[in-house]
């Protein structure tokens, strides 16, 4: 990728296909100049101010779009340099024509993410809020755009950057008493400066947890359906995705394979599988189909529990509730149509500790289903966002970001732990340094070529 700034850049900035409007965008040193040579308006953009519309015709040799150019004036931009954006006709043709246009008149072809690259290069965004512009263009669901959006606010980038400067005035302190008590030899870090460096990395750690939903917000958090053979599970899942996606019968063993199917809800993507039921058997082949759905159980961030609520608990249910201890369950009292036998409660002290409160005992929910007669689905559906922990709000969706945090938390961890060890300043701030600039990193403002070339090639043309 280029990072040269001298150029003028041209690109569509709207999706192919027919459509009322498509916008051709200009950026550059020369942007305004270039226009000027194919706008026959009232009067050249050379002279205009800057955050002004232009009704005209774009003309080489012959007329080729009616078009308002909306004109912007450095540094008063997307990228901060002169900018003219052409509304022309929607639809193939157009705005395939005013792009040749502007690149015969001098215009260079833009490269996918090089009008936000310049954004970042000219300072106006840091890598965090430029990422979040492909997030928010990327975005699949309420909750990811509301998470983009708030990066792209500055959000993260400000508390990033408060945690930034109370590490640089940690690495002084620390640089002070080494440098200071150099003739004497080593020095340790005091108590209170070693708490002060678990604090900043215990406010990093806070984004990290966030950082595993917002994984999941792009891939659909993963949801696995587990329960005894023949429990309704499949006709649940079928249920709940409005779908009859998995075959149901009254053979036990019925599902071997794992079906999946996504849905969204409370803003949030999930990806429920279908899977067989638990139980000892002979047969190799559904064994195998048990095996799997022991694998999914291991990768899911929520399971269901379906469970026949029309019979007495058993020693398998028993045995499930064990293998389902300490995760986020959503019951389904299941065949309620049948009756009522297995209280809600019943079923919660096999899962949750008798008096838990907070995080264990909201992590489980129990609520009545019926396949045949649908009662519950709606009430299941709002559960499993619940138990999920579905909150929206300030994550990290881009896994540079949080792979760089990683980073950064470790090398406080291991600062904080060197110090409280009693072990000499150099080593505390050698470890502070690396957490500095994983951080700087972060941001944007230590990043080699490579790193930005990576960031922006991921992004669509024109933006
Ligand atoms: N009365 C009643 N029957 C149900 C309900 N849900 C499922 N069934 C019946 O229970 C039997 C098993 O349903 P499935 O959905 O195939 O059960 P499963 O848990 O997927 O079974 P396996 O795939 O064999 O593990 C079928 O005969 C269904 O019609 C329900 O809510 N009420
Ligand atoms: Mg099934």
């Amino acid at each position: 990728m280029s990072f040269a700034l001298d150029d003028t850049i041209a690109a569509i900035a709207t999706a192919p296909g027919e459509a009322g409007l498509a916008v051709v965008r200009v950026s550059g040193t020369s942007a305004i100049a270039i226009a000027d040579r194919v706008f026959r308006g009232g009067a050249p953009l050379t002279g205009a101010a800057g955050n002004t519309l232009h009704h005209g015709w774009l003309a080489g040799d012959a007329r080729v779009d009616e078009v308002v150019a909306a004109l912007f004036r450095a540094p008063r931009s997307y990228t901060r340099e002169d900018v003219v954006e052409f509304s022309c006709h929607g639809g193939s043709m157009p705005a395939r024509s005013v792009l040749a246009l502007l690149l015969a008149s001098g215009a260079r072809l833009a490269r996918p993410g090089e009008f936000t690259l310049r954004a970042f290069l000219h300072g106006r965004l840091d890598l965090v809020q430029a990422e979040a512009v492909a997030e928010l263009i990327g975005a699949r669901s309420e909750s990811m755009q509301r998470a983009a959006l708030s990066r792209l606010g500055g959000q993260l980038s400000r508390e990033m950057r408060a945690q930034l400067e109370a590490l640089a005035d940690a690495l002084a302190e620390v640089e002070a008493r080494v440098d200071f008590a150099e003739d004497v030899g080593g020095v340790e870090v005091p108590a209170e400066l070693v708490a002060r460096i678990g604090a900043i990395g215990g406010a990093l750690r806070a984004h990290l947890r966030g950082a595993a939903w917002g994984r999941a917000m792009r891939e659909g958090v993963p949801v696995v359906i587990v329960g005894q053979p023949n429990a309704g599970k499949s006709s649940l899942f079928n249920r709940l995705v409005g779908e009859d996606r998995a075959i149901v019968a009254d053979v036990p063993g019925t599902t071997r394979d794992r079906v999946s199917a996504t849905l969204e809800r409370e803003g949030a993507l999930f990806t429920i599988s279908d899977t067989a039921g638990l139980r000892e058997t002979s047969d190799g082949v559904e064994a195998l189909g048990i095996a799997r759905a022991h694998a999914a159980l291991e990768d899911s961030a929520v399971a269901i529990w379906v469970l026949d609520g029309s019979r007495a608990l058993d020693d398998a249910d028993r045995a499930i509730a064990a293998r389902l201890a300490g995760r986020r369950v959503l019951v389904a009292l299941h065949k309620a149509d049948r009756g009522e036998v297995v209280s809600e409660d019943g079923v919660r002290t096999l899962l949750v500790p008798a008096g838990a409160a907070g995080a264990a005992a909201e992590s489980v929910a129990v609520v009545r289903t019926s396949a045949v007669t649908g009662d519950g689905v709606e009430l299941a559906l709002d559960a499993l966002a619940r138990v999920a922990g579905f909150v929206a709000g300030e994550t990290l969706t881009v896994e540079r970001q949080a792979h760089t945090l990683e980073s950064a938390c470790a090398a406080l961890d291991r600062a904080a732990a060197v110090g409280a060890a009693g072990e000499p300043g150099e080593i505390v701030a050698l470890e502070l340094r690396e957490a500095l600039s994983a951080l700087e990193e972060l941001l944007g403002q230590r990043v080699s070529d490579d790193l930005l070339e990576r960031v922006f090639s991921r992004f669509c043309i024109g933006k």
